[in-house]
């Protein structure tokens, strides 16, 4: 009995991987350094709730060149449609991708010094020809949604979920309201 549930739950295992291995990514999550992996996980939780094939990679055009290269210039060939990619301090991951394809680049500035100033300006301010979509400091999930957005384009079930969501974040505002209304001063008017 032991065994044959044993079994079964490798048996789960294996096959939970090698599906995970069969989907091909469509949005590539980039990220400098593992250091910033706290704020791009905001990122992963969202295209994952969204169903939507990502894979991850710290990567660095400062510390890893030739790797960045090869990422950028060979990941449309993979199937992937947006690169979201991260960066904090001297963020120049983002703008280097960007200049090696011609998938959309979301940039993400990370803040890991100067409240992520310095990141944010080295990430929005490319030169023209070569944009980066960039997004505000540490705002990793609207960089998920921004890709989810793009994908819904040209995909109704990815439609229908972003209306979903979008949906549900008027609703909790109507319910703040309704929460707001129960809030009494005597000088409040509603
Ligand atoms: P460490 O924590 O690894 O020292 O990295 C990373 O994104 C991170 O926020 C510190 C910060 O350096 C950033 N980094 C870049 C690049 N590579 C790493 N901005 C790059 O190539 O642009």
């Amino acid at each position: 009995m032991l065994k044959r549930m044993f079994i079964r739950r490798v048996t789960y295992i294996l096959n939970v991987k090698n599906k995970n291995k069969r989907m091909k990514p469509k949005v590539s999550i980039i990220m400098g350094s593992t250091s910033d992996l706290a704020i791009m996980k905001k990122a992963a939780d969202l295209l994952n709730d969204f169903q939507i094939p990502f894979e991850m990679q710290a990567l660095s055009a400062h510390r890893t060149p030739k790797e960045v290269e090869q990422f950028a210039t060979l990941a449309e060939s993979r199937g992937v449609k947006i690169i979201i990619a991260a960066a904090g301090m001297a963020a120049h991951l983002p703008g280097v991708i960007a200049s090696m394809t011609t998938l959309p680049v979301i940039g993400v500035p990370i803040d890991a010094s100067l409240n992520g100033l310095d990141a944010l300006l080295a990430i929005v301010q490319m030169p023209p020809g070569i944009p980066v979509a960039t997004v505000g400091i540490n705002a990793s999930l609207n960089a998920a949604l921004l890709a989810v957005e793009m994908l819904a384009l040209e995909d109704q079930s990815v439609k229908q979920k972003l209306t979903q969501y979008k949906d549900n974040l008027k609703n909790k505002i109507i319910q703040a309201n309704n929460e707001l209304q129960e809030v009494k001063y005597p000088f409040k008017t509603n």
